[in-house]
Protein backbone atom coordinates (compact mmCIF):
# COMPACT_ATOMS: atom_id res chain seq x y z
CA UNK A 1 0.00 0.00 0.00
CA UNK A 2 1.15 3.26 -1.10
CA UNK A 3 -0.08 6.71 -0.28
CA UNK A 4 -0.48 8.96 -3.22
CA UNK A 5 -0.73 12.93 -2.45
CA UNK A 6 -2.76 14.15 -4.97
CA UNK A 7 -1.76 17.48 -5.49
CA UNK A 8 -4.44 21.23 -6.29
CA UNK A 9 -2.58 22.97 -9.60
CA UNK A 10 -2.69 26.72 -8.61
CA UNK A 11 -5.49 27.98 -10.88
CA UNK A 12 -5.06 31.22 -13.19
CA UNK A 13 -7.25 33.28 -11.00
CA UNK A 14 -5.27 32.78 -7.87
CA UNK A 15 -5.48 36.00 -5.80
CA UNK A 16 -5.41 38.04 -2.57
CA UNK A 17 -8.86 38.94 -2.04
CA UNK A 18 -8.69 38.37 2.25
CA UNK A 19 -12.22 35.88 1.82
CA UNK A 20 -11.20 33.66 4.71
CA UNK A 21 -11.87 35.07 8.32
CA UNK A 22 -9.50 33.21 11.22
CA UNK A 23 -7.15 32.90 8.52
CA UNK A 24 -4.43 35.36 9.23
CA UNK A 25 -2.11 35.32 6.25
CA UNK A 26 -5.06 35.64 4.07
CA UNK A 27 -6.17 38.64 5.97
CA UNK A 28 -2.91 40.53 6.12
CA UNK A 29 -1.89 40.23 2.15
CA UNK A 30 -6.22 41.22 1.05
CA UNK A 31 -5.21 43.29 -1.67
CA UNK A 32 -1.95 42.48 -2.38
CA UNK A 33 -0.50 41.96 -5.75
CA UNK A 34 -0.85 37.91 -6.62
CA UNK A 35 1.28 35.97 -9.11
CA UNK A 36 -0.43 33.25 -10.48
CA UNK A 37 2.47 31.67 -13.01
CA UNK A 38 5.05 31.48 -10.21
CA UNK A 39 2.23 29.93 -7.34
CA UNK A 40 1.30 27.25 -10.15
CA UNK A 41 5.34 26.84 -11.25
CA UNK A 42 6.09 26.47 -7.09
CA UNK A 43 3.29 23.78 -6.90
CA UNK A 44 4.80 22.01 -9.89
CA UNK A 45 8.58 22.22 -8.13
CA UNK A 46 6.61 20.83 -5.31
CA UNK A 47 5.62 17.85 -7.29
CA UNK A 48 8.79 17.54 -8.71
CA UNK A 49 10.74 17.09 -5.28
CA UNK A 50 8.00 14.23 -3.86
CA UNK A 51 8.47 12.32 -7.32
CA UNK A 52 12.39 12.62 -6.37
CA UNK A 53 11.82 11.45 -3.52
CA UNK A 54 10.15 8.01 -5.24
CA UNK A 55 6.89 9.12 -3.96
CA UNK A 56 3.59 8.60 -6.27
CA UNK A 57 2.24 11.59 -7.39
CA UNK A 58 -1.20 12.56 -8.47
CA UNK A 59 -3.18 16.30 -9.10
CA UNK A 60 -6.64 17.81 -8.81
CA UNK A 61 -7.41 20.41 -12.03
CA UNK A 62 -7.48 24.06 -11.25
CA UNK A 63 -11.95 24.66 -11.05
CA UNK A 64 -13.76 26.39 -13.77
CA UNK A 65 -13.21 30.30 -12.88
CA UNK A 66 -14.88 32.98 -13.01
CA UNK A 67 -17.73 31.09 -11.73
CA UNK A 68 -20.54 32.67 -13.54
CA UNK A 69 -22.71 30.28 -12.79
CA UNK A 70 -22.34 30.50 -9.49
CA UNK A 71 -22.99 34.12 -9.89
CA UNK A 72 -26.54 33.54 -11.99
CA UNK A 73 -27.83 31.33 -9.49
CA UNK A 74 -27.56 34.63 -7.40
CA UNK A 75 -29.60 36.92 -9.68
CA UNK A 76 -27.40 37.75 -12.17
CA UNK A 77 -28.81 37.27 -15.88
CA UNK A 78 -27.15 37.33 -19.55
CA UNK A 79 -24.28 35.79 -21.41
CA UNK A 80 -20.83 34.87 -18.85
CA UNK A 81 -19.14 38.02 -19.06
CA UNK A 82 -22.67 40.44 -18.53
CA UNK A 83 -23.17 38.50 -15.51
CA UNK A 84 -19.54 38.69 -14.31
CA UNK A 85 -19.45 42.73 -15.33
CA UNK A 86 -23.04 43.67 -13.47
CA UNK A 87 -21.44 41.27 -10.20
CA UNK A 88 -18.35 43.65 -10.03
CA UNK A 89 -20.53 46.70 -10.38
CA UNK A 90 -23.32 45.77 -8.03
CA UNK A 91 -21.25 43.25 -5.50
CA UNK A 92 -17.80 43.01 -6.45
CA UNK A 93 -17.38 40.63 -3.14
CA UNK A 94 -19.63 38.53 -4.65
CA UNK A 95 -17.36 38.64 -7.82
CA UNK A 96 -13.75 38.07 -5.85
CA UNK A 97 -16.03 34.39 -4.51
CA UNK A 98 -16.55 33.62 -7.70
CA UNK A 99 -13.00 34.16 -8.71
CA UNK A 100 -11.41 32.52 -5.73
CA UNK A 101 -8.55 29.81 -6.63
CA UNK A 102 -9.20 28.34 -3.74
CA UNK A 103 -9.91 24.66 -5.16
CA UNK A 104 -6.00 24.31 -4.84
CA UNK A 105 -6.37 23.39 -1.57
CA UNK A 106 -7.16 19.87 -1.86
CA UNK A 107 -6.41 18.97 1.66
CA UNK A 108 -10.06 20.59 1.59
CA UNK A 109 -11.33 18.60 -1.41
CA UNK A 110 -12.62 15.60 0.65
CA UNK A 111 -12.27 12.77 3.48
CA UNK A 112 -10.84 9.71 2.40
CA UNK A 113 -10.52 6.50 3.90
CA UNK A 114 -7.82 3.80 2.98
CA UNK A 115 -9.90 0.34 2.35
CA UNK A 116 -7.51 -1.34 5.53
CA UNK A 117 -9.88 0.89 7.49
CA UNK A 118 -13.39 0.21 6.01
CA UNK A 119 -16.07 -2.43 6.52
CA UNK A 120 -16.65 -3.38 2.44
CA UNK A 121 -12.73 -2.79 1.96
CA UNK A 122 -13.04 0.02 -0.48
CA UNK A 123 -11.89 3.24 -0.49
CA UNK A 124 -14.26 5.56 0.49
CA UNK A 125 -14.00 9.92 0.04
CA UNK A 126 -16.42 11.86 0.87
CA UNK A 127 -16.43 15.55 -0.90
CA UNK A 128 -16.52 18.62 1.89
CA UNK A 129 -18.95 20.78 1.90
CA UNK A 130 -16.57 23.56 3.01
CA UNK A 131 -19.62 25.58 4.19
CA UNK A 132 -18.10 27.90 6.30
CA UNK A 133 -16.40 30.54 3.82
CA UNK A 134 -18.42 31.55 0.87
CA UNK A 135 -16.30 31.20 -1.70
CA UNK A 136 -14.95 27.68 -1.02
CA UNK A 137 -18.61 26.70 -0.28
CA UNK A 138 -18.81 27.11 -4.32
CA UNK A 139 -15.84 24.23 -4.36
CA UNK A 140 -17.67 20.93 -3.93
CA UNK A 141 -19.66 20.32 -7.35
CA UNK A 142 -16.37 20.54 -9.22
CA UNK A 143 -14.78 18.78 -6.96
CA UNK A 144 -17.28 15.80 -6.68
CA UNK A 145 -17.29 16.05 -10.58
CA UNK A 146 -13.24 15.31 -10.60
CA UNK A 147 -12.77 12.87 -7.65
CA UNK A 148 -16.09 10.62 -9.90
CA UNK A 149 -14.01 10.57 -13.17
CA UNK A 150 -10.10 10.11 -10.80
CA UNK A 151 -11.95 7.36 -8.70
CA UNK A 152 -14.66 5.87 -11.04
CA UNK A 153 -13.92 2.42 -11.03
CA UNK A 154 -16.47 0.92 -8.46
CA UNK A 155 -14.54 -2.09 -7.49
CA UNK A 156 -12.08 0.17 -5.41
CA UNK A 157 -13.59 3.11 -4.77
CA UNK A 158 -17.10 4.73 -3.56
CA UNK A 159 -16.91 8.51 -3.82
CA UNK A 160 -19.95 9.90 -1.47
CA UNK A 161 -21.24 13.94 -1.57
CA UNK A 162 -20.94 16.44 0.50
CA UNK A 163 -23.23 16.38 3.77
CA UNK A 164 -25.49 18.80 4.55
CA UNK A 165 -24.20 22.28 4.98
CA UNK A 166 -25.43 22.72 8.27
CA UNK A 167 -22.65 20.54 9.33
CA UNK A 168 -19.44 21.96 8.47
CA UNK A 169 -17.27 19.51 6.78
CA UNK A 170 -13.46 20.39 5.77
CA UNK A 171 -12.31 17.62 4.67
CA UNK A 172 -9.04 15.96 5.42
CA UNK A 173 -7.48 19.22 7.13
CA UNK A 174 -9.33 17.97 9.62
CA UNK A 175 -8.46 14.40 9.35
CA UNK A 176 -5.55 12.15 10.59
CA UNK A 177 -4.62 8.40 10.27
CA UNK A 178 -2.68 6.67 12.96
CA UNK A 179 -1.78 3.04 12.40
CA UNK A 180 1.42 0.83 12.32
CA UNK A 181 1.66 1.27 8.76
CA UNK A 182 -0.40 2.81 6.14
CA UNK A 183 -1.26 -0.85 5.25
CA UNK A 184 -2.43 -1.99 8.20
CA UNK A 185 -5.89 -0.82 10.05
CA UNK A 186 -5.69 2.45 11.28
CA UNK A 187 -7.49 4.51 13.94
CA UNK A 188 -8.83 7.75 11.82
CA UNK A 189 -9.06 10.83 13.67
CA UNK A 190 -11.83 13.25 13.42
CA UNK A 191 -11.01 16.81 14.83
CA UNK A 192 -13.61 19.01 15.01
CA UNK A 193 -14.15 22.42 16.49
CA UNK A 194 -16.46 24.11 19.00
CA UNK A 195 -18.53 26.87 17.91
CA UNK A 196 -18.71 30.19 19.35
CA UNK A 197 -15.98 30.05 21.56
CA UNK A 198 -13.72 32.75 20.10
CA UNK A 199 -13.34 35.60 17.70
CA UNK A 200 -13.22 32.72 14.12
CA UNK A 201 -15.26 30.30 12.94
CA UNK A 202 -14.99 26.81 14.05
CA UNK A 203 -14.73 25.26 10.13
CA UNK A 204 -15.74 21.10 11.03
CA UNK A 205 -18.37 19.90 12.92
CA UNK A 206 -18.46 17.20 15.38
CA UNK A 207 -21.62 15.68 13.70
CA UNK A 208 -19.43 16.09 9.99
CA UNK A 209 -16.76 13.67 11.24
CA UNK A 210 -19.39 11.29 12.74
CA UNK A 211 -21.91 11.31 9.54
CA UNK A 212 -18.54 10.50 7.74
CA UNK A 213 -17.48 7.54 9.69
CA UNK A 214 -20.53 6.10 9.35
CA UNK A 215 -20.57 6.35 5.83
CA UNK A 216 -17.43 4.99 5.09
CA UNK A 217 -18.48 2.03 7.30
CA UNK A 218 -15.35 2.47 10.07
CA UNK A 219 -15.36 0.03 13.15
CA UNK A 220 -16.28 1.97 16.25
CA UNK A 221 -12.62 1.08 17.36
CA UNK A 222 -11.09 2.44 14.33
CA UNK A 223 -12.35 5.99 14.62
CA UNK A 224 -11.75 9.14 17.82
CA UNK A 225 -13.63 12.38 17.50
CA UNK A 226 -11.06 14.63 19.13
CA UNK A 227 -12.02 19.03 20.15
CA UNK A 228 -9.54 21.22 18.61
CA UNK A 229 -8.07 23.45 21.17
CA UNK A 230 -10.58 27.14 21.47
CA UNK A 231 -6.79 28.87 22.25
CA UNK A 232 -5.65 26.81 18.85
CA UNK A 233 -8.74 28.31 16.78
CA UNK A 234 -8.43 31.50 18.20
CA UNK A 235 -4.61 31.93 17.33
CA UNK A 236 -5.12 31.14 13.58
CA UNK A 237 -5.46 27.51 13.06
CA UNK A 238 -8.16 27.44 11.50
CA UNK A 239 -7.95 24.31 10.28
CA UNK A 240 -6.08 21.12 12.36
CA UNK A 241 -3.41 20.41 10.15
CA UNK A 242 -2.19 24.17 10.94
CA UNK A 243 -1.11 22.29 14.28
CA UNK A 244 -0.91 18.85 13.36
CA UNK A 245 0.17 16.20 11.01
CA UNK A 246 0.45 12.29 10.97
CA UNK A 247 2.21 9.67 9.35
CA UNK A 248 1.68 6.22 9.76
CA UNK A 249 2.79 5.41 13.80
CA UNK A 250 3.80 9.14 14.04
CA UNK A 251 1.96 12.05 15.42
CA UNK A 252 3.64 15.33 15.09
CA UNK A 253 1.74 18.47 16.63
CA UNK A 254 1.64 21.31 18.73
CA UNK A 255 1.32 21.35 22.61
CA UNK A 256 -2.11 23.00 22.20
CA UNK A 257 -3.02 21.54 19.15
CA UNK A 258 -6.20 19.70 20.84
CA UNK A 259 -8.79 20.60 23.83
CA UNK A 260 -8.26 17.61 26.01
CA UNK A 261 -4.91 16.48 25.28
CA UNK A 262 -3.91 13.73 27.41
CA UNK A 263 -7.18 11.61 26.83
CA UNK A 264 -5.81 11.83 23.51
CA UNK A 265 -2.55 10.57 23.64
CA UNK A 266 -3.96 7.96 25.72
CA UNK A 267 -6.64 6.19 23.40
CA UNK A 268 -3.82 6.47 20.90
CA UNK A 269 -1.10 4.49 22.72
CA UNK A 270 -3.92 1.95 23.29
CA UNK A 271 -4.80 1.72 19.97
CA UNK A 272 -1.57 2.29 17.91
CA UNK A 273 1.53 -0.10 18.07
CA UNK A 274 4.55 1.67 18.43
CA UNK A 275 3.14 5.14 18.67
CA UNK A 276 5.77 8.06 18.62
CA UNK A 277 4.44 11.33 19.42
CA UNK A 278 6.66 14.51 18.59
CA UNK A 279 4.90 17.64 20.32
CA UNK A 280 6.09 20.81 20.07
CA UNK A 281 5.99 22.35 23.75
CA UNK A 282 4.89 25.79 24.10
CA UNK A 283 7.63 27.46 25.77
CA UNK A 284 9.34 26.39 23.00
CA UNK A 285 6.99 26.89 20.17
CA UNK A 286 4.57 29.30 20.80
CA UNK A 287 0.95 28.77 18.84
CA UNK A 288 1.80 32.30 17.06
CA UNK A 289 5.35 30.75 16.31
CA UNK A 290 3.29 27.41 14.71
CA UNK A 291 1.05 29.11 12.68
CA UNK A 292 3.28 32.07 11.00
CA UNK A 293 5.62 29.40 10.01
CA UNK A 294 3.02 26.41 9.46
CA UNK A 295 5.61 23.93 9.93
CA UNK A 296 3.05 21.37 11.26
CA UNK A 297 1.39 22.37 7.83
CA UNK A 298 4.22 19.79 6.38
CA UNK A 299 3.80 16.83 4.61
CA UNK A 300 5.29 13.76 6.95
CA UNK A 301 6.04 10.77 4.33
CA UNK A 302 7.27 7.26 4.22
CA UNK A 303 10.09 7.25 1.68
CA UNK A 304 11.09 3.96 -0.16
CA UNK A 305 13.57 2.92 2.44
CA UNK A 306 11.07 2.87 4.66
CA UNK A 307 12.52 6.42 7.11
CA UNK A 308 10.13 9.73 7.37
CA UNK A 309 10.76 12.73 5.91
CA UNK A 310 9.22 16.13 6.63
CA UNK A 311 8.43 18.46 3.69
CA UNK A 312 8.26 21.60 4.99
CA UNK A 313 7.74 25.41 4.07
CA UNK A 314 10.75 27.81 3.76
CA UNK A 315 9.17 29.50 6.34
CA UNK A 316 9.70 27.14 9.01
CA UNK A 317 13.51 27.75 8.65
CA UNK A 318 13.11 31.29 8.34
CA UNK A 319 12.15 31.18 12.24
CA UNK A 320 15.12 30.17 14.15
CA UNK A 321 13.15 29.22 17.26
CA UNK A 322 11.33 27.08 14.87
CA UNK A 323 14.47 25.73 12.99
CA UNK A 324 16.48 24.72 16.32
CA UNK A 325 13.46 22.55 17.25
CA UNK A 326 13.13 20.92 13.69
CA UNK A 327 16.77 20.50 14.13
CA UNK A 328 16.28 18.56 17.12
CA UNK A 329 13.35 16.32 15.89
CA UNK A 330 15.70 15.37 13.07
CA UNK A 331 18.81 14.62 15.13
CA UNK A 332 16.58 12.72 17.79
CA UNK A 333 15.78 8.73 18.32
CA UNK A 334 12.23 8.97 16.52
CA UNK A 335 11.54 7.85 12.81
CA UNK A 336 12.03 11.26 11.19
CA UNK A 337 15.49 11.39 9.33
CA UNK A 338 15.55 14.25 6.74
CA UNK A 339 13.59 17.99 6.08
CA UNK A 340 13.23 18.97 2.81
CA UNK A 341 12.53 22.58 2.61
CA UNK A 342 10.17 23.92 -0.07
CA UNK A 343 9.13 26.97 -1.28
CA UNK A 344 5.25 27.60 -2.03
CA UNK A 345 5.11 31.42 -0.62
CA UNK A 346 2.35 32.12 -3.25
CA UNK A 347 0.10 29.96 -1.92
CA UNK A 348 1.25 30.49 1.98
CA UNK A 349 0.54 34.00 1.37
CA UNK A 350 -3.03 33.17 1.54
CA UNK A 351 -2.57 30.16 4.32
CA UNK A 352 -1.88 27.18 2.12
CA UNK A 353 1.39 25.71 3.20
CA UNK A 354 2.80 21.95 2.09
CA UNK A 355 0.04 19.69 3.63
CA UNK A 356 -2.82 21.75 2.30
CA UNK A 357 -2.03 21.82 -1.26
CA UNK A 358 -2.78 17.87 -1.21
CA UNK A 359 -5.31 15.11 -0.42
CA UNK A 360 -3.60 11.91 0.40
CA UNK A 361 -5.26 8.90 -0.90
CA UNK A 362 -3.37 5.30 0.06
CA UNK A 363 -3.62 2.69 -2.02
CA UNK A 364 -2.94 -1.30 -3.17
CA UNK A 365 -1.29 -1.20 -6.57
CA UNK A 366 -4.43 -2.65 -7.99
CA UNK A 367 -6.07 0.32 -6.53
CA UNK A 368 -3.56 2.96 -7.99
CA UNK A 369 -3.57 1.15 -11.73
CA UNK A 370 -7.41 1.65 -11.64
CA UNK A 371 -7.08 5.62 -10.84
CA UNK A 372 -7.57 7.30 -13.97
CA UNK A 373 -4.01 8.44 -15.01
CA UNK A 374 -4.72 11.40 -16.47
CA UNK A 375 -4.42 12.44 -12.61
CA UNK A 376 -1.15 10.31 -11.97
CA UNK A 377 1.43 12.80 -12.28
CA UNK A 378 5.19 11.99 -13.15
CA UNK A 379 8.05 13.82 -14.36
CA UNK A 380 7.27 14.14 -18.08
CA UNK A 381 3.81 15.34 -17.18
CA UNK A 382 5.38 18.35 -15.04
CA UNK A 383 7.33 19.38 -17.94
CA UNK A 384 3.75 19.23 -19.80
CA UNK A 385 2.23 21.36 -16.64
CA UNK A 386 4.93 23.31 -16.66
CA UNK A 387 4.65 24.44 -19.93
CA UNK A 388 0.99 25.49 -19.95
CA UNK A 389 1.22 27.21 -16.96
CA UNK A 390 4.57 29.35 -18.15
CA UNK A 391 2.49 30.03 -21.91
CA UNK A 392 -0.77 30.36 -20.48
CA UNK A 393 -1.11 31.53 -16.68
CA UNK A 394 -1.79 35.16 -15.70
CA UNK A 395 1.51 36.54 -14.86
CA UNK A 396 0.17 38.98 -11.89
CA UNK A 397 -3.28 39.83 -10.54
CA UNK A 398 -3.95 43.36 -8.87
CA UNK A 399 -7.30 43.73 -6.85
CA UNK A 400 -8.76 45.65 -9.55
CA UNK A 401 -8.09 43.71 -12.66
CA UNK A 402 -10.61 41.18 -11.12
CA UNK A 403 -13.32 43.03 -12.82
CA UNK A 404 -11.51 43.03 -15.97
CA UNK A 405 -12.98 41.00 -19.09
CA UNK A 406 -9.47 40.33 -20.63
CA UNK A 407 -8.68 38.41 -17.20
CA UNK A 408 -11.32 36.41 -17.23
CA UNK A 409 -11.22 35.35 -20.49
CA UNK A 410 -7.22 35.10 -19.89
CA UNK A 411 -8.08 32.34 -16.51
CA UNK A 412 -10.95 30.50 -19.10
CA UNK A 413 -8.70 30.54 -21.92
CA UNK A 414 -5.62 29.11 -19.58
CA UNK A 415 -8.17 26.06 -18.36
CA UNK A 416 -9.04 25.02 -21.34
CA UNK A 417 -5.22 24.42 -22.53
CA UNK A 418 -4.36 22.54 -19.62
CA UNK A 419 -7.09 20.34 -20.11
CA UNK A 420 -6.48 19.81 -23.70
CA UNK A 421 -2.79 19.04 -22.67
CA UNK A 422 -4.30 16.60 -20.13
CA UNK A 423 -6.35 14.69 -22.48
CA UNK A 424 -9.61 16.10 -21.25
CA UNK A 425 -12.42 16.73 -23.16
CA UNK A 426 -13.76 20.47 -22.97
CA UNK A 427 -16.87 20.26 -20.26
CA UNK A 428 -15.49 16.30 -18.75
CA UNK A 429 -14.43 18.16 -15.64
O1 LIG B 1 -9.67 27.88 3.39
N1 LIG B 1 -7.40 30.14 2.01
C1 LIG B 1 -7.73 28.78 2.39
C2 LIG B 1 -6.51 28.07 2.88
C3 LIG B 1 -6.77 26.60 3.07
C4 LIG B 1 -5.67 25.91 3.74
N2 LIG B 1 -5.95 24.54 3.84
C5 LIG B 1 -5.59 23.74 4.86
N3 LIG B 1 -5.22 24.21 6.01
N4 LIG B 1 -5.67 22.48 4.68
C6 LIG B 1 -8.84 28.78 3.43
O2 LIG B 1 -8.85 29.65 4.29
C7 LIG B 1 -7.86 32.29 1.04
C8 LIG B 1 -8.64 32.86 -0.09
C9 LIG B 1 -8.63 34.34 -0.21
O3 LIG B 1 -8.51 35.02 0.79
O4 LIG B 1 -8.77 34.79 -1.35
C10 LIG B 1 -8.26 30.89 1.33
O5 LIG B 1 -9.34 30.47 0.94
Amino acid sequence: MREVNFDGLVGPSHNYAGLSLGNIASASNRGGVSRPREAALQGIAKMRRMIGLGLVQGMLLPHERPNAGWLRALGFSGSDDAVLAAAWKEEPALLANAMSASAMWTANAATVSPAADTQDGKVHLSVANLSTMLHRSTEPAQTERQLRIAFADERYFTVHPALPARLGDEGAANFMRLGASHADKSTEVFVYGRAGQGPFPARQSEAAGRAVARRHGLEPEGQLHVRQADAAIAAGAFHNDVVAVANEHVLFCHEQAFADRDAVFSTLAQRVPGLTILEAPADRVSLDDAISSYLFNCQLVTLPDGSMALVVPSESRENARVWAWLQEIVAGPNPISSIEVIEVRESMRNGGGPACLRLRVALVDRALAAVDQRFIVDEAKCDVLARVVERWWPERIQPHDLGSGDLWHACRAARAHLLEALSFNPGEV
